[in-house]
């Protein structure tokens, strides 16, 4: 059973949203045009509370794009985004949602940031993804969606952790390169942790 999971293709990830990833929006047609290929479709929605602790403006001083710590962990400050039930947070406009099966929202907890789809950085709380596929019998993953080097690339290491095969579909995902080879570095990190990245 193979099942095809979209990354946070969210207004804001898209140029001209508040942390927009180069070309987010040209994904868009190419994951229309894969999700028919899968038995199961699932998205991932970045979805904050207005005072989430990886929002620069919610640490007095901080830099966006800054580094910084938040619940001990190592946190890049980020400009307000997807915020709960504001465009920013909605889907793409052209996505195709009527293949999505389930949609797990993530980031809900102020005080931790969650790139991966799984848990958040912390590993602390599930977003019970994991258990829902091997429920509706799901073994290979093929991931999809923004960005390539944050939530791509963490939920692709917890895919693995939890015993998925994981295939990354390149040409369906984007990143942000806050630094020149961000992305290069995270699709190497993915390969050495046993995905496929075609
Ligand atoms: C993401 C930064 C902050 C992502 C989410 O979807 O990759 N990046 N929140
Ligand atoms: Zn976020």
């Amino acid at each position: 059973m193979k099942s095809l999971i979209l990354i946070d293709i969210q207004n804001d990830f898209l140029p001209g949203g508040a942390l927009a990833v180069p070309g987010g929006d040209l994904i868009v047609p190419v994951v229309n045009a894969l999700m028919p290929k899968f038995n199961l479709v699932v998205a991932t929605q970045d979805w904050h509370p207005v005072d989430h602790g990886s929002f620069a403006v919610n640490h007095p001083g901080a830099a966006v794009y800054g580094q910084g710590e938040l619940d001990g962990l190592p946190q890049t400050f980020w400009p307000v985004h997807c915020v709960q039930n504001t465009g920013g947070a909605l889907f793409a406009p052209g996505l195709e949602m009527r293949q999505i099966a389930r949609v797990f929202p993530k980031g809900m907890n102020p005080g931790i940031d969650s790139y991966s789809g799984f848990f958040d950085n912390g590993h602390r709380t599930s977003t019970g993804m994991a258990e829902w596929l091997r429920e509706a019998g799901v073994t290979e993953l093929s991931v999809a969606g923004l960005a390539t080097d944050y939530c791509v690339k963490f939920t692709v290491l917890d895919a693995l952790r939890e015993g998925f095969e994981v295939r990354v579909l390149l040409e369906a995902c984007r990143g942000v390169n806050l630094q020149a080879g961000d992305c290069a570095r995270a699709l190497d990190e993915m390969r050495a942790a046993g995905a496929v990245v075609e």
